[in-house]
């Protein structure tokens, strides 16, 4: 749990209160810039005109590991996963000019620039906890663990944007079987990577970094539930969350952590970086849905990143035939 006080929404103007951020930062940009310029800084992360990708463009897709795995590239893609009611695939440099990645920068047209070049070769992962065989895996043994394939997903984030991208990779529960879970482990806690360093937005000390996210067992063993070590058809560019990340297509984006070091099975529900910052806000499940409103905004509405087209929500992300068997209708 963090110690630190978040103000709440009503303490600012409504039109400062941005979506999945933490009004302590808007507080000291207002006091260090006065009122005046802070709505230009302020941009509505719905529609805005940070989209648009202006200038030198050159590496913004290239995989972080290089081509170190470019033989596992492209993978075949499994055509179960299919996205649906005409919904085009968004463009890759859509995708990789608009990110979460709050390590590097809250901005999310400007991601991928701060992130390129970050190191993650040597890279680790830890799996412990209750598990038989803890075990820590390299690149090699985690991109050479199973085979790879190619799943298009939709992709909803909770501030209402929805993309739809391919992701290569292998279920979870194929990296989690391999150190043999005991009967006693009932969630999985993921941690991100550490480095206040080289990741600038880790500066930010109100956060609790390193980012950490939890799902429940069955969650994590569901077979959605993706190791994702590239997109488009190559291993991940850094902004994305390389050398990989989780995907879980049918919460918000929150709940699909990148660049993590380490994942351990636990007994007790663990926190989650956004939980712990605004339970109010974000709960544990986080399943997409459009009849659950978040506090200060409606969920019945998403908008595409790349058609910038406005279309209803769907429940589960519409992954329900998949996921709807693993509640009961109380999780938030
Ligand atoms: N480590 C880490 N993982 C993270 C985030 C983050 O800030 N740090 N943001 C999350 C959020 S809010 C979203 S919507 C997705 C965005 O993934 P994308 O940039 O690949 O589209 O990443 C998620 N994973
Ligand atoms: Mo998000």
């Amino acid at each position: 749990m963090s110690n630190i006080r978040i103000p709440k929404s009503w303490e600012l103007p409504e039109r400062l209160a941005t979506p999945e951020d933490v009004y302590l930062d808007r507080r000291r940009v207002v006091k260090a810039m006065g009122l005046a310029t802070v709505g230009a800084l302020l941009a509505p992360q719905v529609g805005c005109a940070e989209r648009l990708v202006l200038g030198d463009q050159s590496g913004m897709t290239t995989p972080a590991v290089g081509d170190r795995f470019s033989d596992l590239f492209p993978a075949k893609r499994n055509e179960k996963y299919q996205l649906g009611q005409g919904r085009p695939l968004t463009p890759e440099k859509t995708a990789a000019a608009y990110n979460n990645f709050y390590e590097f920068t809250t901005a999310k047209g400007k991601v991928w620039q701060l992130a390129q070049g970050y190191p993650v070769d040597p890279w680790t992962v830890e799996v412990t906890g209750l598990v038989e065989k803890p075990r820590t895996f390299d690149l090699d043994s985690l991109f050479r663990l199973a085979p790879l394939e190619e799943r298009t997903y939709r992709f909803r984030c909770v501030e209402r944007w929805a993309m739809q991208v391919p992701w290569t990779g292998y279920p979870l529960h194929k990296l989690l079987k391999a150190v043999r879970p005991l009967s006693k482990a009932r969630y999985v806690r993921f941690v991100t990577k550490l480095d206040p360093k080289g990741m600038p937005g880790q500066k930010a000390a109100y956060y609790p970094w390193p980012y950490y996210e939890g799902l429940r067992m069955d969650e994590a063993m569901n077979e959605l539930t993706f190791v994702t070590l590239g997109i488009y058809g190559h291993g991940l560019p850094m902004q994305h969350g390389a050398p990989w990340r989780i995907v879980a297509p049918w919460k918000y984006g929150y709940k699909s952590p990148k660049s993590l070091v380490r994942i351990e099975l636990v007994e007790e529900q663990p926190g989650t970086f956004w939980n712990d910052l605004q339970p109010r806000e974000y709960g544990f499940f986080s399943n997409v849905n459009p009849s659950q409103p978040h506090p200060r905004w409606s969920q019945a509405v998403e908008e595409d990143i790349g058609s910038l087209e406005k279309r209803p929500t769907l429940l589960y992300n519409g992954y329900q035939d998949e996921v709807s068997k693993l509640y009961d209708g109380k999780e938030i």
